[in-house]
């Protein structure tokens, strides 16, 4: 992906890459430790004796230079710009830590080191056939790993333990790790939209609310699914159904050409017309890559243009205090005339257990 920084090289000099995320985008390097420095003189990967054999396989296109210490790094990168007469410098303002950035900033001078976090991390917005085949495989190991954890949920076993099975399951089938902490939560506690699993155990009439996903060769997924232990009452049978209906209507709107807010707005208006509007706070969905949330944010706030082969959540939910709470995900590639949905094959029937 290293043309893709094409584009940045025309507006500044050189292109600082810090972060795990965008130093394997645009290397291909996958140790996460070190730094990129790409520029019209070449493209460095700087990394330590831990990494250099798998950052000369892997960064085929780079210059591999090992070095320990920051100080070390920050003096080679110093001469990299001397040498190629680097004035301006794009860096990872949303990434770099603020003891990092003086340092850098002190190391380098004559270069102003310009924030650039939104120019870079939109390259990665449109996913590649190759990005998306691994995405949809990260999303089908999350479903298994759910129709395998239905078999556990029964009165008495405590929210960690499904947790514990989901992660397994997915380690065992495929997965390099969790995608984000799992979600694992039950009875009241599901109003909580990111609660903790805890030592709780699972009561008769229960919601049971699974929020999760795995990481598949870098990339990740995730999905929601909400259950009840025992028979739905009918308060429960309306909230979980406001909550799929508004899922379908935002899947339904989601497609290029369309602006997130706009998307986020078509679900919204279906939990907000069935009275359950302040009940639910966050955002429709975000996209998925390299990172569990990335560009673009489907929130009311944002007017980006929705892309073919962009990859976002669809994830509207209701938390009602001291009741429970609903909420369904499924992760979705954008089309031209609607959606591939990777989760198309997990059920969202209200599955009663
Ligand atoms: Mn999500």
């Amino acid at each position: 992906m290293l043309e893709r920084i094409g584009v940045l090289l025309k507006e500044y000099d050189a292109v600082l890459l810090t972060s795990p995320y965008n130093m394997r985008y645009f290397s291909g390097f996958s140790g996460g430790e070190g730094c990129v420095v790409i520029c019209g003189g070449g493209s460095f990967l700087f990394t330590d004796s831990r990494y250099t054999e798998a950052a000369e396989k892997e960064a085929k296109r780079f210059k591999v230079i090992e070095c320990g210490g920051a100080a070390k790094r920050h003096a080679l990168i110093s001469e990299i710009a001397k040498k190629n007469d680097i004035r301006t410098m794009a860096f990872e303002d949303d990434f770099m830590s603020y003891a990092e950035f003086s340092i850098m900033s002190d190391g380098l001078e004559g270069v102003s080191l310009c924030g650039a976090s939104n120019k870079i991390n939109a390259l990665r917005i449109i996913k590649s056939e190759d990005e998306i085949k691994k995405l949809r495989r990260a999303e089908e190991i999350g479903i298994l790993a759910f129709e395998n954890v239905l078999k556990n949920i029964k009165e008495g076993i405590i929210e960690r333990d499904i947790a514990a099975e989901l992660e397994y399951f997915m380690r065992k089938n495929g997965a390099d790790g969790v995608s984000f902490d799992t979600i694992a939560i039950s009875g009241k506690n599901t109003s909580l939209p990111h609660g903790m699993p805890s030592g709780k155990r699972l009561e008769n009439g229960d919601f049971v609310t699974m929020d999760f996903g795995c990481v598949y060769d870098g990339y990740c997924s995730d999905m929601t699914r909400t259950v009840v232990l025992g028979k739905a009452s009918e308060k429960q049978k309306r909230i979980y159904y406001t909550v799929l209906k508004a899922q379908l209507c935002g899947l339904e709107a989601i497609r290029a050409g369309v602006i997130c807010a706009d998307a986020d707005a078509a679900a919204r208006s279906v939990i907000k017309n069935a009275g359950f509007g302040e009940f639910f706070g966050h955002s429709l969905g975000h996209g998925v890559g390299l990172q569990i949330h990335e560009m673009p944010n489907l929130s009311p706030k944002c007017n980006i243009r929705l892309e073919e082969n962009m990859i976002v959540t669809c994830e509207p939910g209701i938390y009602i205090p001291d009741f429970g709470g609903v909420r369904i995900e499924d992760m979705v590639c954008v089309k031209k005339d609607g959606v591939e949905n990777f989760s198309a094959g997990c059920t969202k029937e209200l599955i009663e257990i």
